[in-house]
């Protein structure tokens, strides 16, 4: 990673260095921080934010679930991200906002910890590797499963909660995988360490719903948006582990793996093994809205202004 010039910190830009906090600080103990990953792309018509209210509203909705209170709006916090990007003079960069309990007392119950506020970017190419975007990647399913209903929330994007993902993902690459996809408790499929699922037989498009215990991915419903624009059906529902050996063709979506083909589930082809013509649509219909390169037609992009 190569560190930018500034991070913004509870209302003021700091130099990259500055950017620290405690070690007792609450959130190194506890996980107590919720963030996000938003990605700014380098358009025709200069650097543009992808859906950015959209996960400033997942940021400050996975503070509300965790009870972190936050003394900023989500206007003020989008200005700032769009302020952080200006003054970083990046064309494209991956912009993290993290919220966390800061140091203050000791034990789980936080008192007196202080909410800091840190708003990051940087440069962060391609997340699954170069070529994944082509030629897609060799994923396994996780002995891991996520978390169950009622244990962590799902929806919030949490630091503990990343624990978990830790563990899917240190596993698949133990094992030469790039990624692992991680089964709910009961058994049907969730999601990635790090990305939602989509699973494509005779032209209709299968994603685990919200219940499956998976994060409410803002690329997830960016594609089933496009995919529904294009006329291909898209059916949230549960997914059976086997349904991935048998699928014409898989694809993850995040906003760090973006549109990402699956070429193998354990060592079985996905159809071909190789990326299928569905997920091809798709990818670029994606790339051609967040480069630039078609109309904005759903206001997905917020513009950076020159610095
Ligand atoms: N599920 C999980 C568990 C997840 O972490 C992400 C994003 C998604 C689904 C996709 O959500 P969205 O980005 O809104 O489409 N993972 C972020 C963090 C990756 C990391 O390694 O850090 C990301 O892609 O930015």
């Amino acid at each position: 990673m190569t560190p930018t010039e500034k991070i913004w910190h509870n209302g003021r830009f700091i130099a990259w260095d500055e950017a620290r906090i405690h070690v007792l600080s609450h959130v190194v103990s506890y996980g107590s921080s919720v963030f996000e990953g938003v990605r700014c792309y380098d358009t025709q018509r200069g650097p543009a934010i992808f859906r950015l209210r959209e996960h400033t509203r997942r940021l400050l909705d996975s503070a509300k679930i965790y009870r972190i209170p936050v003394s900023y709006t989500l206007e003020e916090l989008m200005e700032a991200q769009v302020e952080l990007v200006r003054v970083n003079r990046l064309r494209s960069c991956y912009i993290r906002p993290i919220i966390l309990r800061g140091y203050g007392g000791m034990g789980v119950l936080p008192a007196n910890n202080p909410t800091e506020v840190f708003l990051a970017c940087w440069e962060w190419g391609k997340y699954l590797g170069e070529e994944a975007l082509a030629s897609g990647v060799d994923v396994c399913v996780s002995s891991w499963n996520r978390m169950a209903p009622n244990t962590f929330p799902a929806l919030a994007k949490a630091g503990g909660n990343y624990i978990n993902s830790q563990l899917i993902r240190m596993e698949a690459h133990q094992d030469g995988y790039a990624e692992g996809i991680a089964l709910g408790p009961d058994g049907l499929v969730s999601e990635g360490s790090g990305e939602n699922i989509f699973v494509i037989r005779d032209g209709r498009i299968y994603t685990p719903p919200l219940s499956a215990g998976i994060l409410p991915g803002i690329t997830r419903d960016s594609i089933v948006t496009l995919a529904r624009e294009a006329g291909i059906p898209v059916v949230e529902t549960d997914i059976p582990r086997e349904m991935l050996y048998v699928a014409d063709e898989i694809f993850f979506t995040g906003t760090a793996a973006e549109v990402t083909p699956v070429r193998s589930v354990d060592r079985i082809p996905v159809g071909s093994g190789r990326r299928g013509p569905i997920t091809e649509q798709l990818q670029r219909a994606f790339f051609d809205i967040v480069e630039g390169r078609a109309e904005d037609r759903y206001g997905w992009l917020t513009p950076v202004p020159a610095a």
